[in-house]
This record gives C-alpha cells, sequence and structure tokens, in this order.
C-alpha cells in the first residue's frame, strides 16, 4: 500500500491539535502521560514528550527531562513513574511502598522499577533542534548537556552494572513493566514461571474502568501477576542483588540494550562535541563502552532463521523466540550493515508493514503472520506510534531514509484524525485504549517538524 504526503491543511491542523494535546496534559513542570488513564509522569513517555515539545518550545522541553531526573534514584535508576501528584491510579505509591528503599529520592514519590532508556535519545535531537535554531536555544540546550551528562552517564551505568552484573550485553529486567510492553508475548513463557502467593495484599485493577472492553487489557491473571512481581521487589528492598537470588521474573530485554547501545554512543557523541565526560572520570569513554558491550549482545541474540533479535530467560537459560517488533533491536543499535538490510526488507514485507491484512502500513507490535497476534490487545499485536517512530528514528540513523520515510507518512496517515490514540486495531484502524496520548501526539510532532 503507497500512502501519500499530508496536504498543508492537514499538516497544519495536525501540528495544532498535538500542540493543544501536549498544553492541556501539561501540569506546569511535567507532562502527565494521558488526561485521566494515567495522570503521572512515565519515564520512557517523558522522553518522547520532550522531543515532541521540542518542536514547539526548548526549554519546555529541557523542563520535562530535569523533571524526571529530580525523581533519579541514588543507584543511578530513573524510575518508571514519578507520582508528583496524588490521584486514583493504580499501582500507586501504597502499593510500590519505596520508602523500605534506601536509595529512593528524597522530595518525589516513584515507583521502583524503570524503563526503556529512550532519554539520552531525546536529549541529542533536542539538542539538534536547538542548534538549528541558535541563540537562547542552542545556549539553553548546550548548557543543560553539560549540567546533566553525569546523571544520564549514571542512568546508563546502572543499567550496564546493577543490570548486567555478568556482562552478558543484555540488561536484565526484573518485570515485563520494564521493558514497556506489559503484556507482550514476549514475556508470556517467563511468566508462565511467575506464581502470586496468598499472601499478596488483594488489588482492585483501576485501567479497566478506562476501556469499553476488557479484551483490550491485560487479564486478570495476567494482571496478578504483574502485582506479584512489584511484590517480590518490595520484599528485597528493591536491592537488585537480592531480587535476582528471589524474584520468578529475570530477562535480558534486547530491545532496552539496543536502546541502551544507541543512547550511549549519543551521549558519548554529545560529550565529544561539548568538551565533557573526558576528564578523569572518563565518560566519554566509559559510554562508548557501554555501546559496544550492549550492541554486541544484541546482534549476538538474533535467531538466524527468523533474522529478529531475541530476549533471553536469564532464569531458564532459553531464548524467547517470539516475532515481536523487539526483534528489530538490532536497527536501533546497528553494528551489522547485512543484517540491517534484512531487517529493513523484513519490515517493510509482507510478515510486517506489508502484510496485506493492515489498515496502514505502520509497525505492529506483534507480526500479523505470527500465532501469538492478537488485534485489539494491547501489545499483542496493535500498532503503538511511538513504536513506529523508533524503527523510522533507527532507519534514518543506519542510511534508510526512504524506508524511515515510509514508515513517516503511514504513521501520520493514521494519525490524520487528530485523536492520537495509545494504541491502533490494526487490521480495522480503530483508536484503543486513551485518547489524547502525549507521546503518541509528541512523535506527530517530530514527524511533522
Ligand atoms: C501502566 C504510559 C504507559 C507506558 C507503557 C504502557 C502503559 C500502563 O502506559 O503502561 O499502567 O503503566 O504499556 O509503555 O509507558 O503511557
Amino acid at each position: 500500500m503507497t500512502v501519500s504526503q499530508p496536504s498543508a491543511v492537514e499538516i497544519g491542523l495536525m501540528s495544532g491539535r498535538a500542540g493543544y494535546v501536549l498544553r492541556a496534559n501539561d501540569r506546569g513542570a511535567f507532562t502527565v502521560a494521558s488526561p485521566t488513564l494515567y495522570p503521572h509522569m512515565w519515564s520512557w513517555d517523558a522522553g518522547f514528550v520532550a522531543l515532541g515539545i521540542a518542536t514547539v518550545s526548548v526549554p519546555r522541553a529541557l523542563n520535562e527531562l530535569r523533571s524526571l531526573l529530580s525523581g533519579q534514584w541514588a543507584t543511578g535508576m530513573i524510575p518508571h513513574i514519578l507520582f508528583h501528584e496524588p490521584s486514583d491510579y493504580f499501582p500507586g505509591p501504597e502499593r510500590w511502598r519505596t520508602q523500605v528503599a534506601a536509595a529512593r529520592p528524597a522530595g518525589v514519590l516513584t515507583s521502583g522499577i524503570c524503563q526503556p532508556p529512550i532519554h539520552v535519545i531525546a536529549l541529542s535531537r533536542i539538542l539538534h533542534d536547538a542548534r538549528r535554531k541558535g541563540g537562547a536555544d542552542q545556549e539553553l540546550a548546550e548548557e543543560f548537556v553539560r549540567e546533566t551528562f553525569d546523571s544520564w552517564l549514571a542512568w546508563h551505568q546502572y543499567l550496564a552494572t546493577a543490570r548486567d552484573p555478568y556482562s552478558y550485553g543484555l540488561v536484565e529486567i526484573h518485570h515485563g513493566w520494564e521493558s514497556g510492553m506489559d503484556d507482550s508475548p514476549r514475556w508470556d513463557s517467563p511468566y508462565a514461571n511467575v506464581h502470586p502467593q496468598p499472601d499478596m495484599p488483594p488489588f482492585v485493577r483501576a485501567d479497566l474502568a478506562h476501556v469499553a472492553d476488557p479484551s483490550q487489557r491485560p487479564s486478570d491473571a495476567e494482571y496478578a501477576r504483574y502485582l506479584w512481581l512489584v511484590e517480590q521487589k518490595v520484599r528485597a528492598r528493591y536491592d537488585d542483588t537480592a531480587y535476582r537470588a528471589t524474584g520468578d521474573f529475570v530477562v535480558g530485554d534486547v530491545l532496552v540494550s539496543a536502546l541502551l547501545a544507541a543512547a550511549s554512543d549519543l551521549l558519548a557523541d554529545m560529550g565529544e562535541e561539548l568538551g565533557i565526560g573526558g576528564g578523569t572520570a572518563g565518560g566519554v569513554e566509559q559510554s562508548r563502552a557501554i555501546a559496544r558491550r550492549f550492541r554486541t549482545g544484541v546482534l549476538r541474540s538474533v535467531s538466524p532463521q527468523t533474522g529478529l533479535a531475541r530476549d533471553l530467560d536469564l532464569r531458564t537459560g532459553q531464548w524467547l523466540d517470539v516475532e515481536s517488533a523487539a526483534g528489530f533491536a538490532p536497527l536501533l543499535c546497528g553494528g551489522d550493515e547485512a543484517l540491517t538490510r534484512r531487517q529493513r526488507d523484513l519490515l517493510l514485507g509482507p510478515r510486517w508493514c506489508g502484510h496485506s491484512r493492515l489498515r496502514w502500513p505502520v509497525v505492529p507490535s506483534v507480526s500479523p503472520a505470527s500465532p501469538a497476534f492478537r488485534e485489539q490487545t494491547y501489545w499483542r499485536g496493535p500498532q503503538w506510534p511511538v513504536l513506529n517512530w523508533l524503527m523510522a528514528w533507527a532507519l534514518n540513523r543506519s542510511g534508510e531514509p526512504e524506508a524511515a520515510n515510509q514508515l513517516r507518512l503511514a504513521g501520520l496517515s493514521q494519525l490524520i484524525d487528530c485523536d492520537f490514540a495509545e494504541y491502533y486495531q490494526p487490521v480495522t484502524g480503530e483508536t484503543l485504549g486513551s485518547r489524547d496520548q502525549s507521546w503518541t501526539a509528541a512523535i506527530a510532532l517530530d514527524f511533522l517538524a
């Protein structure tokens, strides 16, 4: 299917409405992930939000990242949710009970796990935008990079050490939520070994109140496992070593690893350009070393048969062969040109974006040709605009601008009704989950810039 360039009127309407959504979701120092379903700041959402806002206001974009860093733990971890304000979101701070953790930050309540490290990718894009604009924007952005370089490095080092203690080159996640793809079939096999115990505190889900059809969300059995892992993290006092010794779910995540590799290279680039991170601490060199280790880990995980990267269940030692979009992790971190070309063709071909049943040729979360594909269930098949953006970004970076532009144009066509939904039914094109989702509006702005 070919998709065309949006008209000037459509571009104007879409960017106006996207800006309006971000403005409406702005709570001053931070942006809520969505108006009612997610009334807090989510870590990887904040990265996408910042890069979208930067197209309109560089200072406001930098504030988003500054606000996120206010939640950084003493370990370097950036938590997956910052609870700046009270709400009825579940699981809230009373469930996370991070007061048991010595490393928690002062002054802001947070969750106790993390999300994919997209932030420095966003920051380097903001810096690029700011330099194009020049003047005060450029000065502010360069100053911000100088000011926060060590915090980003600490974040990356946390992932590279506490979450890869044996130097496999894959970042270990302790909860499916840490992947950002909560109920993805990537995690079905490791979750089969997660056994909630009767002493887990009871719970009432809040997410189902926001959707018309519960089949668009994870099941109750899945949810109980999610909360059991939270309980295990609390009982380990959020100490990664203690959790590793006792927790049910420990998996090497290829998408997180590839993002860490790409972000580490970009951090090193920014450090070199601005003459920071040299010094005795050698932040630039440390970043390059992290990038190399995780790039190697991701490339080693690729299945020769499918050409897709695979997560590794560190409890069972098994590779997880699932046709999810995370399999394209090597596109994000690069390092093997033949594989990049193979993945480009696969991604645009009939098992993925070119699948005949898709309404729009946009990256689906799971291949429609896979037996695991479920067209309206959350991360089991629907299209998430941010994933499409990530793959377009990766293709551009890999020297594949035409392929990247195909994804960009298809993504814009999908968003043309300006609902900016959380995810999309890939066959009918219907909007699913929350409307006015901040990161969806943000990537639209970036695609239009
Ligand atoms: C939840 C906010 C988050 C995203 C996750 C996505 C979903 C639900 O929404 O999580 O309650 O945390 O899976 O990737 O960051 O948009």
